[in-house]
């Protein structure tokens, strides 16, 4: 019996940092066993904010060997760009014309990005959901694992599959499952300088987050500045203690230990000495990563022939899909 489907993706935007790497990728690593996996650069989602032409094709290829360096391996997987398989766009029109208005006003991602970027509140962040629910659907997707914070775009696409399954009467599309990593307390990485707003690689103060390619110096830096809360005492308290109790998520998944035996290795401590061992944690974490980044990074065209054939892959499965709905529609196949 084949696999059941997994499929992820992050937009090339801003640093691919910590939390992305826990709440998605690091996840990514583990399943890629057991799922037929698909893993793509997002890039037409990136472009709902604007992004600098060069930077956002450098960072693209970036962000595809942070993949493979952090163990992604494309004789497994699927690894490719979004732009590459154009059934995403045409599938993301046809379910466009069965989302409501209503639907994607709801969104919390479309009003806080209204927010940051209040003069270019563009249609195609208004409909980033839409295209979201394409890329999943597209390959009859069991599961996705993303951050807490897509949870309501994977309801939204799940949604419009069983609209989809209801109104034709039969199973167009598989309807997926989020995988939300659990290690993380809300599922969740919190801003190292805010810890009661999520870490986001967009973000115009770098000391917010920990960057995949930061150096060691950086790292132990932005470690050692990070936010903390009164008292001295190092517990997990979410509520009155949301930057210790970060630090202490992220000291926890990146040493593989629980919680309980982190607090427990830190007792009689201060928070200095957990800013300085997380830092130097992640510096060790990163390192072998970081190396592979740059040995894959230095062979582009090996790089770009992954991308193509991964390509090629994904677009087999995504036109038997985008067919399938269209002859149910009533479009007249060529
Ligand atoms: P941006 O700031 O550029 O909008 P982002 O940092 O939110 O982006 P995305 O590309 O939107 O990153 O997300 C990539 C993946 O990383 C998604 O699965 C998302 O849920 C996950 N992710 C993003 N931020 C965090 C976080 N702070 N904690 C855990 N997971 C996260
Ligand atoms: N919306 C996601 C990125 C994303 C995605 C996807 C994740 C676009 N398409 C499909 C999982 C599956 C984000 O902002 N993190």
């Amino acid at each position: 019996m084949s696999k059941p489907v997994l499929f992820s993706g992050i937009q090339p935007s801003g640093d691919l940092m910590i939390g992305n790497y826990i709440g998605s990728i690091k996840n990514w690593v583990k399943l890629q066993d057991d799922y037929e996996c698909l893993f793509s650069l997002v890039n037409m989602h990136a472009i709902t904010v604007e992004q600098s032409p060069e930077a956002l094709a450098k960072r693209s290829l970036d962000f595809v060997a942070l993949y493979l360096a952090s163990g992604i391996d494309p004789a497994k997987s699927t690894v490719f760009i979004q732009s590459h398989v154009p059934e995403h766009a045409e599938l993301a029109w046809i379910l466009n014309c069965s989302t409501y208005m209503g639907e994607l006003n709801r969104m919390t991602q479309f009003k806080d990005k209204s927010q940051k970027h209040e003069h270019n509140i563009n249609a195609g962040l208004f409909n980033y959901p839409v295209l979201m629910a394409a890329d999943i659907l597209l390959y009859q997707t069991a599961l996705v694992p993303v951050g807490a914070d897509q949870k309501q775009h994977l309801e939204l696409t799940r949604d419009l599959a069983h609209r989809f399954n209801n109104r034709f009467e039969r199973d167009l599309f598989k309807v997926p499952e989020p995988f939300i990593a659990e290690a993380i307390a809300g599922g969740r990485i919190m801003s190292l300088q805010d810890p009661t707003s999520k870490m986001s690689k967009s973000d115009s103060n770098k000391n917010n987050f920990i960057g995949l390619l930061d150096d060691p110096k950086t790292i132990l830096k932005k470690c050692k500045k990070a936010m903390t809360d009164s008292g001295d005492v190092i517990e997990y308290d979410i509520d009155n203690k949301p930057g210790v109790s970060n630090l202490l998520t992220i000291y926890s998944v990146i040493s593989g230990k629980p919680v309980s035996e982190v607090i427990k290795h830190f007792e009689g401590k201060m928070y200095g000495h957990l800013k300085v061992e997380l830092g130097e944690l992640i510096v060790d974490y990163l390192a072998p990563i970081q190396q592979r980044f740059y040995e894959i990074r230095e062979d582009e065209s090996h790089l770009k022939g992954i991308l193509k054939h991964g390509a090629e892959r994904a677009r087999e499965q995504a036109q038997k899909t985008l067919q399938d709905v269209q002859k149910s529609i009533g479009f007249v196949l060529p």
